[in-house]
């Protein structure tokens, strides 16, 4: 029988946890959310080589694909996102109305997986609630323990330092939002500001998610949902195939701009 060392086990959670989370206060790609936005970006840009940390205000990734639609589990995709699927190994199930359907739990599980094993950090329970601005350019993002806001403890945060960020907060657009508080209405949009989320519809959703993605001040870029709260776009209720796109569209765009 092994013995056990209680201390032993609390010494080595801190110390490999501490060093991971020290390496990547400085990274090539901060990626803030790791619903399948952020989790396909950053599995594009670890596979490319780029040090990717992601950094998840809840205790799980997944951001909304657990519930699929109406908390039953399944998450439909169209066509054009099934080779993202193929690549990250999701099983899927063709419908003959066309539509590709996938298992929401199997889903995060293994677009999670794919991230990691592609050289992906990620780091759960952390909040960004703030980013670096230097010059004209952001250049990283600030954390605290998501524990922190929800208990209402007033912590100083801390600071990572990365060559770009992504904007892969969902809905709410978080960290565009706090640019926009911060430095005024300064997007690549027609106002400078958040432009809003439109009423659901699929169609023309799922196709302006993609043409959002991109950057919207210097170093700081779209991804998912977060791309048409900014540039207004409809939202497009539950098929996911956009949010898979628009994370690897951020990536193909990161990986060709000029570092
Ligand atoms: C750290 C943060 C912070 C913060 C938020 O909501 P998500 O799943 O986002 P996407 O864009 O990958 O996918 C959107 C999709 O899930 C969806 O909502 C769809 C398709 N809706 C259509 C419709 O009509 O409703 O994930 C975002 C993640 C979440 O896990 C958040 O907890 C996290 O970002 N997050 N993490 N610091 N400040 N803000």
């Amino acid at each position: 029988m092994d013995r056990l060392d209680d201390v032993a086990i609390s010494r080595a959670i801190i110390e490999e946890y501490t060093r991971d989370f020290s390496d990547s206060l400085e990274s090539d790609v901060a990626i803030v959310g790791a619903g399948p936005a952020g989790m396909v970006a950053g599995y594009y840009l670890a596979r490319a080589g780029r040090r990717v940390a992601i950094f998840e205000r809840r205790l799980s990734v997944g951001g909304g694909m657990w519930g699929g639609g109406i908390m039953f589990g399944r998450c439909i995709f169209q066509e054009a996102s099934r080779p993202v699927l193929d690549e990250i190994g999701v099983r899927v199930t063709r419908r003959e109305d066309g539509y590709y359907v996938t298992d929401s739990v199997e889903t995060v599980a293994v677009l999670c997986a794919a991230a990691v094993k592609a050289g992906a950090r990620v780091f759960n329970s952390i909040s960004t609630e703030d980013v670096l601005i230097r010059g004209e350019r952001v250049a990283g993002i600030v954390l605290n323990w998501s524990a922190v806001s929800s208990a209402r403890l007033h912590v100083d945060p801390i600071s990572a330092r990365a060559g770009c960020v992504v904007d892969a907060t969902g809905h709410d657009a978080e960290i565009a939002r706090i640019v926009v508080r911060k430095i005024g209405k300064r997007l690549r949009t027609e106002t400078g500001d958040l432009l809003g989320e439109r009423p659901m519809w699929a169609e023309v959703g799922e196709r302006t998610i993609v043409e959002h993605t991109g950057e919207i001040y210097p170093g700081l870029w779209v991804a998912g949902m977060a791309a048409n709260a900014v540039f207004g776009g409809p939202r497009m209720g539950p098929i996911f195939g956009g949010m898979l796109l628009s994370g690897r569209r951020a990536a193909e765009m990161i990986l060709a701009a000029p570092r």
